[in-house]
């Protein structure tokens, strides 16, 4: 069983099955409450609301549904390399290590890969971690001999778990950060969050898929779908807000934007006051103008010579690329050193 030193591990079930460790810490497990920053976000002149608050249950399930559209090409694209060259990238590596996999949310992706990897152990780090638990189900059902360990832990603010992963065995292990949810991270902190996952893999290996610039109309339709369901997805979050903060927002007030900031190589996604609104919680209150924004998300494109250098920036020396026919999307392996 997982021991912590932070007060901040709530509940620990070390067997739900054989193989099933939960280990269920709070979600929001940074230094300020979740209400303070979230109030401190809603009273900058450019208001905002940080990604992860889409990531409740519903917008995890919205999430998922924005992956099975037309226009959302990055969930099908990435899914496209890894099916052509997975077992490249994954069956090369070393057995036996633990395969640690950030923002694992309904874990079909690590499901596929584990056909080509043989890892000592797997472990999911999510936010939604009870949205995750149905994936760790079906993952202790088709590899009953894995052992399996969810950490509910929000590594927004960095990768310092409050426990010790050496409990899981000592040694190199492999990350994989799939979906370019790097791309929520500006430069700085990106740099950073590699850096830290450099840290953590102790020379194991780091498998990241990282959208690609492209056509901004290609782009901008995958921010803004025909169907609204990124619309939807994007308004949720006043919804999981107005639980946390106990806010007032009302959803019909609000309209779903999205565009590619091309100077900062980012689409934006912004919720647009549609009217004048004036909002409270518990200690505070914002009004907010006719077409006043809350920023809710930006997704950063990296052209690939460019987040190659950022790898190698973060301590990776050595970086291997692939990516579709047409580069909408990339996955990179990256390694401290060679793998023999
Ligand atoms: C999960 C952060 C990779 O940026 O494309 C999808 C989230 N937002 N549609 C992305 C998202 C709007 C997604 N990531």
């Amino acid at each position: 069983m997982l021991e912590s030193a932070s007060n901040r591990l709530v509940y620990i079930d070390p067997m739900t099955t054989p193989t099933f460790n939960q280990i269920s810490i709070d979600p929001h497990s940074s230094a300020i409450s979740p209400a303070h920053s979230l109030a401190a976000g809603l009273l900058k002149e450019q208001a905002e609301i940080a990604p992860k608050y889409f990531y409740d249950n519903l917008g995890s399930r919205l999430f998922e549904a924005i992956t099975a559209l037309d226009e959302y090409y990055p969930t099908r694209t990435e899914s496209l390399i890894f099916e052509r060259y997975g077992a490249t990238i994954f069956g090369d590596l070393p057995h036996h290590r633990p395969l640690i996999e950030l923002g694992a949310g309904s874990c079909r992706k690590a499901e596929r890969l584990l056909h080509w990897m043989h890892p000592s152990r797997f472990v999911g780090i999510e936010i939604a971690a009870e949205f995750m638990q149905e994936g760790l189900k079906r993952l202790s059902e088709r590899f009953p001999d894995l052992p399996l360990y969810g950490i509910g832990y929000d590594f927004s603010g960095g990768l310092n778990l409050p426990f010790d992963l050496d409990e899981l065995g000592t040694g190199p292990r492999d990350l994989f950060y799939p979906g370019s949810s790097i791309g929520n991270f500006e430069p700085a902190q990106a740099l950073k969050l590699l850096q830290a996952m450099q840290t953590l893999s102790q020379e194991g290996t780091l498998v990241i898929g990282v959208d690609t610039v492209k056509d901004i109309e290609i782009l901008e339709a995958a921010y803004d779908d025909a169907l609204g369901v990124t619309a939807a997805f994007n308004l949720n979050v006043l919804r999981h807000i107005n639980q946390i903060l106990k806010s007032d927002f009302l959803i019909e007030d609000w309209r779903h934007t999205a565009f590619f900031n091309e100077e900062e190589s980012r689409i934006e996604m912004h919720l647009v006051a549609k009217r004048r609104v004036r909002t409270a919680w518990p200690g505070g209150e914002r009004s907010f103008r006719e077409n006043e924004s809350i920023l809710t998300e930006y997704s950063y494109k990296w052209d690939p010579e460019d987040f190659t250098a950022l790898l190698k920036e973060a301590g990776f020396a050595h970086v291997e690329v692939w990516t579709d026919a047409s580069k909408w999307f990339a996955v990179y392996r990256a390694h401290v050193r060679k793998p023999q």
